[in-house]
């Protein structure tokens, strides 16, 4: 591994180099109490980054898996476009139907706008999807130019929602400038929806044992599946951010008993908001592999501690279970000692990694787009992360115990018997403890070391998204998009893992890629050389 790094660092500047050094990580699977890798900085520009930017963090991640609100965006139009649907949330559309998730809903933003100002123009598009459809809540989502002219969208939406008296209207400061990926998108949407939604309806929902899913989105319908196997066990959802999600789940989200936190990295300051504001203790979850689903479905049922659930779970568990085996003995002997890559997102390389970990594959190297800190290396590390300009430029709501509605779900006594027996609230190890030791964990990727990286390990398979996708089929190697899972999925629950099995097994197991020449095939001369083929 330490001649990988210097390989990749090879032909960068010295300045670039020794930035980029900080970000490859050889693993040594500790627990740290500082940071060894840097993460959630500034990309260096030039560099082809896998990120994206804040405003996709907020409008497409978080809010747009919502159906029934308006998700509408101040900006030019391509902005609105290219968040349209791409992600691939599902929606069931529910009991009314009342579902805009494909629209595209925009101000259209022209140079004109630009130079004189567009309050005006925002007024009039939220005036007119009042009007087309009267839904019970308006999102709006700024986009780079908004705050470079400095349009107050948030005064706007106010005084929008005060003409309407029966729809909820509010904004997002997301420009895709206003911090270095994603994540920062994440924090805006979740500040936001914290503010605005969560607590807006004390109506008590019928149902036992009754939770949140944080951080699911139900991409490819993995959420569906989850909620399957809910029902099954007979745990109540109440809501689910933001998969299938609907204005009125984040309202009365905080009715629920616990909240269970899929992926840590865009969810997690809500998480950490409701345990201070209402009492709501939350674990960290996780539902891709069939093994981490029977370990998150027990550490549900064994929270709330009542033997009927914790009956039904192993119950559940034992019917599914058969299937999983049955697929992993057929599959296992084609995929062992098969090696993977993945570079995705900020908790998907980490969550995936118990799939292959499943089929007895080896992940050789892996990293996160924008993970922080303690998405690698646990949230043990959290007191340690220095904060740059950037993070200190993102919003801290400072959150109170509501004088009315904070309840501990637990007594002391309780929490204390839930601790004796070694059990975690607010934990999350990072990606690095599940990593072995010596492979390479790489933060913030780029094109030029994703190529020099195959180049030099020749995995089996590569995982990452669309922009990775085809110059890496060009070099001969399969790629699956662990993003927008290739048209493909659910991967989530017990069902969801047989189905990634079969997939990934056709994937590397596949002869046609043995008849693609990568460039150093062709001219083993130039091997390492970085040719202009
Ligand atoms: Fe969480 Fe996600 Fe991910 Fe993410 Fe994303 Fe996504 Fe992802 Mo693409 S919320 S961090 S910002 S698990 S959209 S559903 S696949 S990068 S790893
Ligand atoms: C985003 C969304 C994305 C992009 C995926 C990709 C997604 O970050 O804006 O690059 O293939 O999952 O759709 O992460």
């Amino acid at each position: 591994p330490a001649e990988v790094k210097s390989a990749l660092l090879e032909k960068y500047p010295p300045k670039v180099g020794r930035k980029r050094a900080k970000q490859i990580m050889i693993n040594e699977a500790l627990q740290n109490e500082t940071p060894e890798l840097t993460a959630n900085v500034r990309t260096i520009p030039g560099i082809i980054t896998m990120r994206g930017c804040t405003y996709a963090g907020c409008k497409g991640v978080i809010m747009g898996p919502t159906r029934d609100i308006v998700n509408l965006v101040h900006g030019p139009i391509g902005c609105s476009f290219y968040a349209w649907l791409t992600r691939r949330n599902q929606t069931d559309a529910g009991p009314t139907g009342e579902n805009y998730m494909n629209y595209c809903f925009s101000t259209d933003m022209q140079e004109q706008d630009i130079i004189f100002g567009g309050e005006k123009k925002l007024a009039q598009a939220i005036q007119e999807a009042y009007d087309l459809f009267h839904p019970k809540s308006i999102a709006v989502f700024a986009t780079c130019p908004v705050g470079l002219i400095g349009d107050d969208i948030h005064t706007v939406s106010k005084n929008m929602k005060e003409k309407f008296g029966d729809c909820n209207v509010y904004a997002f400061s997301c420009e895709g400038y206003k911090g270095v990926s994603q994540s920062a998108g994440h924090h805006i949407a979740n500040n936001q929806v914290f503010r605005h939604l969560v607590g807006q309806n004390d109506e008590v929902k019928p149902g036992k044992y009754k939770i949140n899913l944080l951080g699911e989105y139900n991409i490819g319908g993995d959420g569906f599946e989850i909620d399957r196997i809910f029902k099954k066990c007979g745990i109540t959802c109440i809501s689910t951010f933001s998969g299938n999600s609907t204005y009125d789940q984040f309202a009365s989200s905080h009715t629920a008993d616990l909240n269970a936190v899929m992926c840590h990295r865009s969810i997690n300051y809500v998480a950490d908001m409701m345990e201070t504001k209402y009492g709501i203790p939350w674990v960290k979850v996780n539902f891709i592999g069939a093994k981490a689903t029977a370990k998150s479905l027990r550490k549900i049922a064994e929270y709330f501690g009542e033997k009927e659930l914790i009956d039904t779970v192993e119950k559940v568990i034992a019917e599914e279970m058969p299937g999983v085996e049955a697929a992993l003995a057929e599959i296992t002997p084609r995929t062992e000692n098969k090696t993977v890559m993945m570079f995705v997102g900020g908790s998907r390389a980490h969550h995936y990694k118990e799939l292959f970990d499943e089929l007895k594959m080896k992940t050789i190297s892996a990293g996160y787009e924008f993970g922080h800190e303690d998405d690698y290396e646990g949230r043990q590390v959290l007191p340690n992360i220095k904060l740059d300009a950037d993070s200190r430029n993102i919003e801290e709501l400072e959150v109170e115990p509501d004088e009315t509605r904070f309840k501990p779900r637990k007594s002391d006594k309780e929490m204390k018997a839930l601790d004796k027996a070694g059990y975690k609230f607010k934990q999350y190890d990072g990606l690095a403890a599940d990593m072995d030791k010596g492979t390479l964990i790489i933060d913030d990727l780029n094109q030029y070391e994703a190529e020099k990286l195959v180049e030099l390990m020749k995995p089996d398979l590569f995982c990452a998204g669309i922009k990775e996708k085809y110059s890496i089929q060009k070099l001969g190697v399969p790629m699956k998009q662990l993003h927008s899972y290739d048209s493909g999925g659910p991967y989530a629950g017990f069902l969801g893992a047989v189905n990634f099995y079969q997939e990934i097994d056709r994937l590397v197991n596949s002869k046609v890629w043995g008849y693609m020449k990568a460039p150093w095939q062709k001219n083993p001369q130039l091997s390492g050389s970085f040719a202009w083929e």
